[in-house]
């Protein structure tokens, strides 16, 4: 389908906050005059190198299901948009793997390629994170593996991927990288890119044996990035991992890992009645393991304590910014002990503002 031409009033709006809160770029008018023309020249426009950088941090400010906006100016931004190829995209996300993960200090990066314009549709990253462990679905319907990927597995497996031998509960995913010249295409990545932690729990040891491991960097990159009505959908970000969206969803959710009654019988819970919370407690036990095991290697992550007081700082220097920041409750409230974090008690803004990155599949049209 062919990409329409870009929003001249969102290009307008997103210059005039460029111009506004970057004062040494000087006036706005001329920029505006330039962009008009190169619009009317192209169907679209190049944002300049500091355009790009301030319109990808904005983005992330402006996303309401982010805890983890206080650290928002220190997002590092590599400008790959002439980067277009399949197997150029590729190469560069496992560049972006190495460079976030920086000895397991992890660092905020987005790898921005090349935009969608009237003439030439952007490469697409099919794989939602470009870590992602395999789902093999058996005949009786239950899933070696993460669920959530069971569908993608599948039709990748369809497409000639062949998966380890034996298979196993965490196999790595191949890339997959879609262009209008190329189709679909698959990449390795090499195991060196793919830093990951071996879970192990303080106190109980049996919980070494379990195998579970989860990979370091969360490294989001089927969002689509728009910045003054330019479209970037392939633009991979990443942070680091706060420990509850491992511990208290990826391994517990029942349609993922659903570990909470396999750890609750090793713990030697009553699980004969909901009452007796054995549930909470095999659940904190798996949160205790996650937080614990990253810090042993050195790996950066946060517990949702921290980094619900730290929102609420974000939200306080936002204020006093004079800005909005708009935040949806039901995103970043800690999926575990909700009512002893701050963000619980209180209201947020919903306004939806842009630079932001919005999922396809979340998209109203
Ligand atoms: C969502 C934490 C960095 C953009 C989230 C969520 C958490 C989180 C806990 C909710 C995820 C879920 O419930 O599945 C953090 C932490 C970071 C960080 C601790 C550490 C620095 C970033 C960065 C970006 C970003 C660097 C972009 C540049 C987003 C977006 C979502 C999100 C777009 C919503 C994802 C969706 O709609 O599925 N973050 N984040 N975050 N974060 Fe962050
Ligand atoms: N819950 C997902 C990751 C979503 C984004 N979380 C971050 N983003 N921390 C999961 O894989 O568990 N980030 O950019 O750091």
């Amino acid at each position: 389908p062919r990409v329409p031409e870009v929003d001249r009033a969102a290009a307008e709006e997103f210059l005039e906050l460029f111009h506004a809160e970057n004062p040494q770029a000087g006036p706005p008018a001329p920029r505006i005059a330039a962009v008009r023309r190169e619009i009317d020249a192209t169907g679209s426009y190049w944002h300049t190198p500091e355009e790009l950088a301030f319109g990808a941090r904005v983005a992330w400010r402006n996303n309401a299901r982010c805890i983890g906006r206080l650290y928002w100016h220190s997002l590092q931004v590599r400008d790959r948009r002439t980067v277009s190829d399949a197997a150029g995209v590729a190469a560069e996300c496992v560049e972006h793997l190495l460079a976030a993960d920086n000895g397991g200090r992890i660092r905020p990066v987005i790898t921005v390629f090349a935009p969608d314009t009237p003439y030439r549709p952007a490469p697409r990253i099919w794989s939602e994170q470009l870590i992602r462990y395999a789902g093999y679905e058996r005949a009786d319907g239950t899933v070696l593996g993460d669920p959530r990927n069971r569908h993608l597995t599948s039709e990748l497996v369809r497409r000639g991927w062949r998966p380890p031998e034996p298979r196993g509960a965490f196999d790595v995913l191949p890339l997959v990288v879609e262009t209008a010249e190329e189709g679909v295409r698959m990449f390795p990545l090499p195991p060196a890119a793919v830093r990951e932690v071996e879970l192990e729990h303080p106190d109980l040891p049996w919980f070494a044996h379990l195998g579970l491991r989860w990979h370091a960097l969360p490294v989001i990159s089927n969002m689509r990035l728009l910045i003054g009505g330019v479209s970037y959908p392939a633009a991979p970000f990443n942070g680091w991992y706060m420990g509850t969206e491992i511990g208290a969803r990826n391994l517990a959710d029942s349609d993922r890992y659903d570990l909470v009654p396999t750890v609750a019988a090793r713990m030697g819970l009553d699980t004969s009645s909901e009452a007796t919370l054995w549930r909470d407690q095999a659940l904190v036990e798996i949160n205790r393991a996650v937080l614990h095991s990253f810090a042993r290697d050195g790996v950066t992550i946060t517990d949702h304590h921290t980094e619900s007081q730290r929102f609420l700082t974000h939200l306080a220097k936002e204020e006093r910014s004079g800005r909005r920041c708009p935040a949806d409750w039901s995103w970043i409230v800690p999926p575990l002990s909700g009512s002893q974090t701050p963000v619980f008690h209180r209201y947020y803004d919903t306004d939806d503002l842009v630079p932001n990155f919005v999922s396809d599949a979340d998209a109203v049209y």
